[in-house]
């Protein structure tokens, strides 16, 4: 049976963070969240931390060779799980075209993209709501969101098309209750599985 590789897909706040965690222990699935290692390096305080931080209190992308890498040592790591939710990554045209080499290498592939689908009122509320609380420096005013929109719609959301091409890509509505998105995730991933075999 070959592994369920899913791509979780979205602007910020889209609720990918959120989703993964049920979609992890749902599927049995490694989740790889390139946000959660950041800010996890960052609270350690390593190198790569320090440098992370620096583009993500700005809502900038952290440069696709730092995330390749630590990606890459991930996968590898983690070769034998079932399958992986990649979270947060890929964010650029770049790091989707390192993520299928890498899969390859490894004689996977990704099963299906699912974009979740929101408007940037209710992201911006979301993620207003979450600085309150979260204490992450990109979710503290408004500015700062405006531009990871911004990055958004400039560098990644060309994936869109990348995805489409491959035939891979499935929009989900991704405004209602954090359950009734997981079912519609679930059937998603269900039908792309059923179509593999
Ligand atoms: P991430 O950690 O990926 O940040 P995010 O896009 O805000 O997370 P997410 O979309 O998962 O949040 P969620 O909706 O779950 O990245 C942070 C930064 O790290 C980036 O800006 C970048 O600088 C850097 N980075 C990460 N990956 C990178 C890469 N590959 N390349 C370069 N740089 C990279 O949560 C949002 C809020 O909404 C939560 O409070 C949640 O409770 C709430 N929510 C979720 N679903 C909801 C619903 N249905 N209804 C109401 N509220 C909901």
């Amino acid at each position: 049976m070959s592994k369920l590789n899913i791509i979780l897909f979205g602007p910020p706040g889209a609720g990918k963070g959120t989703q993964s965690e049920k979609l992890t222990s749902h599927y049995a699935l490694k989740h790889l969240s390139t946000g959660d290692i950041l800010r996890a390096e960052r609270q350690a305080g390593t190198e790569l931390g320090r440098q992370a931080n620096a583009y993500i209190e700005k809502g900038e992308l952290v440069p696709d060779a730092v995330v390749i890498g630590m990606v890459e040592q991930m996968v590898r790591a983690h070769a034998a799980a079932p399958g992986f939710i990649f979270d947060g990554f890929p964010r650029t045209v770049a790091q989707g075209e390192a993520l299928d080499a890498m899969l390859k290498s490894l004689d996977m592939d990704i099963t299906t993209v699912l974009s979740l689908e929101v408007d940037e009122d209710e992201l911006t509320r979301r993620l207003l709501e979450r600085g309150m609380t979260s204490g992450r420096v990109d979710d503290q005013d408004e500015a700062t969101i405006r531009n990871r929109f911004k990055v958004y719609n400039n560098e990644t959301s060309p994936l869109k098309e990348f995805y489409k091409a491959q035939g891979k890509l499935q929009s989900i509505h991704g405004m209602g209750s954090i359950d009734e998105i997981f079912g519609s995730l679930c059937e998603a991933i269900d039908n792309s599985q059923s179509e593999t075999y």
